[in-house]
């Protein structure tokens, strides 16, 4: 029902249901911390794999929703390098998700034109899943629609700690001038080199902290935390979020 009102917006309408106002200001780009699918899991009894399945169809609808309202780049952490603490199973399982995501959805998200790219260290990840990743890649690079990146073996200082081993190498080859170290110059070694910051980051389950998610980058996002659980996570609740940075944009604007 939403979906149709969002795809007849104009700039001056207002959607009622949602407190989301098509004249405001769009963020360029949400990032999300997709947490709580292992206790959704817990509530009902199931494994916490079931958990899992069930965000990932939570990322579909959001990814959905995202590109129907003109979000341009949307950033999901789907795989933090502390996870792979977790048990085998659990992790041989979530190693899966990529390659189920794209069977089912890789043709549509081609023909709305959207690009996939993966940030995070590309080593430790199974074969299959990194050749998953690197077809999507690939069959989306010129595609210039919703730029839906996937955080996966993604640590924030991991990140950070590998752009500064590149840039004492490139000084190390005379190719850097040390003295010439600026924000863009480290902004240049990072996974989101060509992505802009976010202007609004998403925690669901009631955490309230970054867990090493794009610490670099978040510097000044808006944040928005909700105690709703990732696989609970409907499109309104997205449009709240989006309605709420409107808020904070327009208190802004006023002083
Ligand atoms: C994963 C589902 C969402 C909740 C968070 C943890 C579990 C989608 C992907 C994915 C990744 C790359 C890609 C396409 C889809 C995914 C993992 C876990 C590891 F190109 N959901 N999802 N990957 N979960």
């Amino acid at each position: 029902m939403l979906e149709h009102l969002a795809r007849k917006w104009t700039r001056k309408e207002k959607q009622p249901d949602s407190g989301m106002d098509a004249s405001g200001k769009i963020p360029v780009h949400v990032a999300v911390i997709m947490d709580g699918n292992g206790r959704w899991a817990n509530l009902r009894s199931l494994p916490r794999v079931a958990g899992h399945r069930a965000g990932m169809k939570t990322v579909k609808e959001v990814v959905k929703a995202a590109d129907e309202i003109g979000i341009r780049y949307m950033t999901m952490y789907a795989f933090s390098t502390e996870n792979w603490k977790r048990p085998r199973d659990e992790v041989d399982f979530l190693m899966r998700l990529p390659q189920e995501f794209l069977s089912t959805e890789l043709d549509e998200l081609i023909d709305r034109g959207v690009r996939i790219r993966m940030l995070g260290s590309r080593d430790k990840l199974p074969a299959h899943t990194l050749e998953a990743l690197l077809i999507a890649e690939e069959r989306t690079r010129e595609n210039t629609g919703l730029q839906l990146n996937f955080a996966l073996n993604y640590g924030g200082r991991d990140e950070i700690v590998k752009a500064f081993m590149e840039m004492a190498a490139q000084v190390q080859a005379g190719l850097l001038d040390p003295s010439k170290l600026d924000e863009k110059e480290i902004s240049r070694h990072l996974y989101t080199s060509e992505i802009p910051d976010p202007d609004l980051l998403i925690r669901t389950s009631g955490e309230i902290r970054l867990s090493n998610f794009m610490l670099w980058q978040l510097a000044y996002t808006e944040l928005w935390f909700t105690d709703v659980l990732w696989p609970d996570f409907t499109r309104e609740h997205f449009y709240q979020a989006i309605a709420e940075y409107q808020g904070r944009a327009r208190r802004y604007g006023a002083v």
